[in-house]
């Protein structure tokens, strides 16, 4: 396998790297932190690394050090297609090289190969009721796989610790390439709606699924490539890709670890924040029974906050300015969307919140995040899901598939450089009381 091949010839030079680096700078002092910090998640502690993608606060995110334009324009893309090959970006986001548009197929034809979902995991998802989410669903359908697992099977029979990544890869292409099966599944079940799609199999993955979600409008694979290529990855921090770093670095597999995964990306402040932009913007569509003017978006937007609720897809915990995948998914919607006032909506919340949430004044990042757009494209696009309630949002199905291509590469190169198993250490609050005061004392003492 292509991927294999390339991984075999980089991963001892990058062992060695990590291990000079280690060997000769390991007691450099990397990061200081405060109590705030301690006890506000975590937040801006540097203590993971990852070289598949970063995220800077001003610039946004990086995969593989390019910018989300540069890694659209430089990915091989399928004939007449304006986004590039999933294929492609899988192999970016592994090997940090960029593929020829043979290498980017070949990864592809993986995926195809692969494809088939075993029927337990159909009948596990239609015996759950009907009120299940479809992110419970999907956490469910990957975890009832588990049994599959290659890396489970091959630990067990005593694999040396060298190896694990081989396994890892396996186990993480033989995953993605059932995802799109499962979501469209999961899709027409909570839609009621029995689907007699038959996908062509000379399209890439995207397309593919484009058939399968039986989605009638032309561009929705473009869109689909798009939409899985900036979702991928966020660094490592980020709720999904942390849970999957943390629960693989006791060595579970991939199907345990991306299902744990998923449970984060379902919150509301992380990947559910799609889903309720979306209904968010409903209710001020409803409310007003029709487009508002500005004055009266503003109040809905201070209602909201005055409510003690955030107004989802705003804010972030690293970015400081509009996130880039907020500003490529608006390139793609003035372009092709014609004439619709949800997505009229979208644009002028952009131009509101900021204001209103500046004025607001605690909010670090008042600029949109990807959670602002997405739902709305692809709600235009024809993709449909109710608005409230326990059995609704199928669009952050959609991140987590995409995100599962990130967070497994990560998986894969963790067990390839042996990172051990993560144990941070925690503190009693009198612990922390007792480090502020004999500061405080030191300080009064010296002056
Ligand atoms: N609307 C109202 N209040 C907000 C918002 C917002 N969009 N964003 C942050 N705040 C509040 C936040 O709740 C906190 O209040 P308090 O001190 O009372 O607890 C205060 O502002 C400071 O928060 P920050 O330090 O700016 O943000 P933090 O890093 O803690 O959280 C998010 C980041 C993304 C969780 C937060 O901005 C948020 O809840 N946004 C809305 C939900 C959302 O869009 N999530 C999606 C994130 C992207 N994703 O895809 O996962
Ligand atoms: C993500 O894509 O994971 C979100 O933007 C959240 C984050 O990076 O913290």
């Amino acid at each position: 396998m292509i991927l294999k091949e390339k991984l075999e010839t980089s991963i001892p030079v990058w062992r060695e790297r990590v291990n000079a680096l280690l060997r000769q700078h390991g007691d450099i002092v990397v990061d200081e932190i405060t109590i705030s910090q301690v006890y506000g998640g975590m937040r801006d502690v540097k203590s993971l690394v990852t070289d598949i993608s970063y995220v800077d606060p001003e610039e946004g995110l990086r995969l593989r050090s390019y910018t989300i334009p540069e890694v659209l324009n430089r990915l091989p893309k399928p004939p007449k297609a304006e986004n590039p090959l999933v294929g492609g970006l899988y192999y970016l986001l592994l090997t940090g090289e960029f593929p020829s548009l043979e290498e980017a197929l070949q990864v592809e034809d993986e995926w195809r190969q692969r494809e088939v979902v075993p029927e337990y995991v159909f009948d596990v998802l239609n015996s759950m009721p009907e009120y299940t989410s479809p992110m419970t669903m999907f956490t469910q359908a990957i975890l009832a796989m588990q049994g599959e697992s290659i890396f489970l099977r091959k630990y067990d029979e005593g694999m040396r610790k060298d190896q694990y990544w081989i396994p890892m890869l396996e186990d993480s292409i033989n995953l993605f390439a059932k995802l799109p099966s499962i979501a469209s599944f999961i899709y027409h079940l909570k839609n009621k709606h029995i689907s007699k799609a038959v996908a062509d199999n000379s399209l890439d993955l995207a397309g593919r699924f484009g058939q399968m979600m039986e989605v009638d409008k032309k561009g929705f694979a473009d869109l689909m490539r798009l939409y899985m290529i900036i979702h991928s990855d966020h660094e490592s921090g980020n709720v999904s890709a942390h849970t999957t770093h943390l629960v693989a670095s006791a060595l579970s597999d991939i199907y345990y670890a991306t299902s744990a995964a998923m449970t984060g990306l379902a919150g509301p402040l992380h990947g559910r924040a799609n889903q309720d932009t979306l209904n968010w913007i409903y209710k001020l569509y409803d409310k007003y029974q029709g487009i508002p003017d500005k004055e009266e978006l503003r109040k809905f937007a201070w209602e909201t906050i005055k409510s003690g609720k955030v107004i989802p897809g705003y804010g972030h915990g690293v970015l400081r300015k509009t996130d880039p995948r907020f500003s490529v998914l608006m390139e793609f919607g003035d372009k092709y969307i014609v004439d619709d006032d949800l997505y009229k909506l979208v644009q002028m919340i952009f131009e509101i919140v900021p204001d209103v949430l500046k004025e607001y004044g605690k909010v670090k990042d008042p600029w949109p995040n990807v959670d602002a757009i997405s739902s709305t494209i692809l709600r235009y696009y024809g993709l449909n899901d109710c608005h409230s309630g326990s059995g609704c949002g199928f669009y952050t199905v959609l991140f987590g598939v995409s995100r599962i291509l990130g967070v497994s590469a990560n998986v894969i190169w963790a067990r390839a450089l042996g990172q051990p198993i993560e144990r941070p250490k925690s503190l009693t609050t009198q612990m922390l009381e007792n480090i502020a005061n004999n500061i405080h004392q030191q300080i009064e003492k010296f002056e």
